[in-house]
C-alpha cells in the first residue's frame, strides 16, 4: 500500500512563500522540508552566504566568527514556533493585501545556537546603545537587505539565539542557513535568515522592514495609532476535523489542535460544539521544559448522526490574553488571532 503524504502549498513562486500542511501532523516538530517557507526576495546565491559573521557598530571591539568557530562556543536547543506576522491573514474582512496565508504560516522546530547575549558580552557595547540591527545576505541586488532590529533588551534575551542547527541537521539553505537568528516570541520576521551582520547602533534603526513593514495600522487610510508588530499573539487552530468535513461513523470522535502564545504560557483552550454558547476545557499537552512550544489540545466528543455542528476554538494565555471571537482588522493583515470556526456535519 502507498500512504499519501502531504505537502506545502505554494501561495507565491516569486519570491518563493509556501504554507505547511499544519493540519495533518499530529507531533511536536514539523517534518523535515513542510516547514512554511517566507521570503521576501529570491534566494541569495548558496556559495556567497555567510562566510562569516561580524558584531560591529557601537561595540567596544568589533569581532568576526565563522560558523566553525562559533559551533564551538557553549550553545543552547530550543523549541520554537515560528510564525509569520501575516498567518490567517486571509481570515480578515476585507481582506488586506499580502501574501495569502491561510493557517500554515506557522510550524515548528528544535533550534540550536549561541545566546546573542555571550557574542554581545564579547564584544562590549557603547554607553547610548539602544537597538541590534540584524542584516541578512538577501536583498542586496534587488531593493535593500532585509534586515530588521531588536531593543537591546531583547537582543539580551538568553533565548535570542543565533543558531546553526535546526533539527539536529545544519540549517537548510532555504532557512537561512548557515546561521540565523531565532527569536523565540515575536513574530517571525525578527528572526533573521542568512545572518552576516549583527550591528549595535545608539538611534531606532530606521529600515523599511522596520518602519513601513510589519507594523500595525489600524485605520484604513491613515497612519495614527500605529504599532510595531513584536510578540507573538495568543492563538490556535483546529487540526481536526477539517472545516466542512463530513464525518462518517468509523472518523474519530475528537476535535484537536494546537495553541502557542508569544508572552507567558497558554493557560486554557476552551472549544464550544454549539458556535460559542457553551464552551468545554480541552486536555492540553505540553512538551516538558520548552515554554515557547505549541500546546497540543484535545477534546473527545460524542456527536449524534444526521446532525450539524458549529466548533469554536479560544485559547488563553497566563499574560491575560484571549483570542478575540472576530480577528482585529489591521492595514496590512498582521497578528490574526480570532477564535476558530468551523461546520462540521455528521452522516446519517
Ligand atoms: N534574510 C531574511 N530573513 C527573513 C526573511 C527574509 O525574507 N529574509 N523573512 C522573515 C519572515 S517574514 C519570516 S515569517 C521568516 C520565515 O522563516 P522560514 O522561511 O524559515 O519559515 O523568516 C524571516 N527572516
Ligand atoms: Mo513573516
Amino acid at each position: 500500500m502507498i500512504a499519501p503524504s502531504p505537502h506545502r502549498r505554494t501561495i507565491t513562486l516569486h519570491p518563493d512563500n509556501q504554507e505547511s500542511p499544519i493540519h495533518f501532523y499530529d507531533q511536536w516538530i514539523t517534518p523535515d522540508g513542510l516547514h512554511y517557507l517566507r521570503n521576501h526576495y529570491r534566494y541569495p546565491d548558496y556559495l556567497h552566504t555567510n562566510q562569516s559573521l561580524s558584531v560591529t557598530g557601537d561595540v567596544r571591539k568589533m569581532l568576526t566568527w565563522t560558523p566553525d568557530q562559533l559551533r564551538t562556543l557553549p550553545s543552547k536547543k530550543l523549541l520554537v514556533p515560528l510564525e509569520c506576522a501575516g498567518n490567517k491573514r486571509s481570515s480578515l474582512q476585507p481582506r488586506p493585501f499580502g501574501v495569502q496565508w491561510g493557517e500554515g504560516a506557522l510550524s515548528q522546530a528544535w533550534w540550536r545556537g549561541v545566546p546573542l547575549r555571550d557574542l554581545l558580552e564579547r564584544t562590549g557595547w557603547k554607553e547610548g546603545a539602544v537597538e541590534v540591527v540584524f542584516t541578512g545576505t538577501d536583498g542586496h541586488e534587488e531593493r535593500e537587505p532585509f534586515q530588521r532590529s531588536l531593543p537591546l533588551a531583547k537582543a539580551l534575551d538568553p533565548d535570542t539565539l543565533v543558531c546553526w542547527e535546526m533539527n539536529g541537521q545544519p540549517i537548510p539553505h532555504k532557512h537561512g542557513g548557515p546561521l540565523r537568528l531565532i527569536v523565540p516570541g515575536w513574530y517571525a520576521m525578527a528572526s533573521v535568515k542568512w545572518l552576516c551582520e549583527i550591528r549595535v547602533t545608539t538611534h531606532p534603526f530606521q529600515g523599511t522592514f522596520q518602519t513601513e513593514e510589519y507594523v500595525y495600522y489600524p485605520h484604513s487610510d491613515d497612519d495614527e495609532d500605529k504599532a510595531p508588530v513584536t510578540t507573538i499573539n495568543i492563538n490556535a487552530i483546529i487540526q481536526y476535523p477539517l472545516n466542512c468535513d463530513i464525518l462518517q461513523p468509523d472518523d474519530p470522535r475528537l476535535i484537536r489542535g494546537i495553541a502557542w502564545t508569544g508572552e507567558g504560557a497558554v493557560d486554557r483552550v476552551e472549544v464550544s460544539i454549539d458556535g460559542g454558547t457553551h464552551w468545554n476545557p480541552a486536555l492540553l499537552q505540553r512538551f516538558p521544559h520548552q515554554p515557547y512550544a505549541w500546546v497540543r489540545w484535545t477534546l473527545p466528543w460524542n456527536p449524534e448522526r444526521g446532525r450539524t455542528y458549529g466548533i469554536v476554538c479560544r485559547a488563553r494565555d497566563t499574560a491575560g490574553r484571549m483570542q478575540p471571537p472576530t480577528p482585529r482588522w489591521n492595514r496590512k493583515g498582521y497578528g490574526s488571532n480570532g477564535a476558530v470556526s468551523i461546520q462540521i456535519k455528521i452522516c446519517d
